[in-house]
């Protein structure tokens, strides 16, 4: 055989051989996802162009989705954990499959900055790419606030943590994200400790002041803040910036129109990569790099962070952002404010342990 006629004998097998695999594969995708973190018309819009049908699920943390993981089949093709510390761990866990670049073409033009983030995580970038990105903030009712307390230190944690700000507000309801991840390194930053200190002394404090102010909070949820926030259920909380501008939206069209603002906290506060990975016992690992694929095309996600208010990390997509959301200092804090902003190193398992453990201790505290 000539050389020619080896080389295209070569790519008749390879081309053989992938079509082999897409056909051993049924069209389906289980995804499990945060919940309203899509556009309406993404997964259809996906299954009109693939075929593929996508069984959707949601999370609204990622200590949820990680026990999923941790404890084998999850039945999941795709799932969404924050860089650091869920995926970073995961990954050393051995949780996930390697990608396979030759099916992500559209994953050139991620921002080189935020993929040198996930090598942090993730060494070499083997393991999963980035879909979206926010910091943590805090929403409030304008109004009520207003009246409940003229003088409120808008702009800082104060608003979360001052006993006698929570004294006057307490009334109209303020909640917490349910996850330790989030809410210790903000209470570090109002006591104007290092916020993602691993100090033991650090922690005890953190959480013996949550555990004072346990009485304040009507509750402590992940999710449920964006529509309560919304009808004017309550009146402040910690919440994740893209679910904190839903909730401004959705104060806009209800009925009893509420008027939500939103602030990142000027003492410094976290942001989350959330980044897309497959996990290692996926049975339709074809499909979710097609999903992937799908995801990173810069009209595809543009309308996603229109819709979400999450920022995204493909480059091109720029063009397809509505303008209002491009300069919202929220969904894309300005350089001055990002200078505040942290992620989560990945501690040590005895941290994470303790840190597990103070949790509890504050979840179960009376009222
Ligand atoms: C979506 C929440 C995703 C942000 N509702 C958490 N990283």
């Amino acid at each position: 055989m000539s050389v020619s006629h080896l080389r295209s004998f070569a790519i008749l097998a390879s081309l053989l051989a992938s079509f082999a695999n897409a056909k051993a594969e049924e069209p389906v995708l289980n995804v499990y996802n945060w919940s309203d973190y899509v556009a309406k018309d993404t997964l259809e819009r996906f299954t009109k162009e693939t075929g593929i049908k996508v069984k959707y699920d949601v999370y609204d943390s990622n200590e949820v989705l990680d026990t999923k993981l941790m404890t084998g089949k999850s039945g999941y093709d795709l799932v969404f954990p924050s860089a650091t510390p869920f995926f970073a761990q995961q990954v050393k866990a051995g949780a996930y499959l390697k990608l396979d670049k030759k099916k992500l073409p559209n994953a050139v033009g991620l921002d080189k900055m935020v993929m040198a983030n996930l090598t942090r995580s993730d060494p070499g970038n083997e393991y999963g790419l980035p879909y979206m990105m926010a910091a943590t903030g805090i929403g409030y009712n304008v109004e009520k606030v207003k009246s409940l307390l003229p003088d409120s230190p808008i702009g800082s944690w104060k608003m979360l943590f001052q006993p006698a700000v929570l004294e006057k507000l307490k009334s109209c309801g303020v909640s917490l994200l349910d996850t330790p991840t989030e809410v210790i390194p903000a209470m570090l930053a109002y006591q104007k400790r290092n916020p993602v200190s691993e100090n033991p002394e650090d922690l005890d404090a953190a959480v013996a002041e949550l555990i004072s102010l346990r009485k304040y909070y009507k509750y402590i949820h992940s999710s449920k803040y964006i529509n309560d926030l919304a009808n004017g259920e309550i009146c402040v909380a910690l919440g994740y910036a893209g679910d904190l501008v839903q909730a401004r939206a959705r104060g806009k069209e209800g009925k009893k129109k509420q008027e939500i603002a939103i602030f990142i906290p000027k003492e410094g506060a976290e942001v989350n990569i959330d980044v897309m990975a497959i996990p290692k016992d996926a049975k339709h690992p074809e499909n979710a790099h097609r999903f992937i694929d799908f995801l990173l095309r810069p009209d595809v996600i543009a309308d996603i962070t229109n819709e979400t208010g999450y920022a995204n990390a493909v480059l091109a997509s720029s063009k397809f952002i509505a303008p209002e959301i491009k300069s919202d200092p929220v969904i894309y804090p300005p350089a001055e404010s990002q200078a505040k902003l942290f992620t989560m190193p990945v501690a040590s398992k005895d941290y994470e342990r303790s840190r597990a453990r103070a949790w509890t201790k504050f979840r179960t505290a009376k009222k």
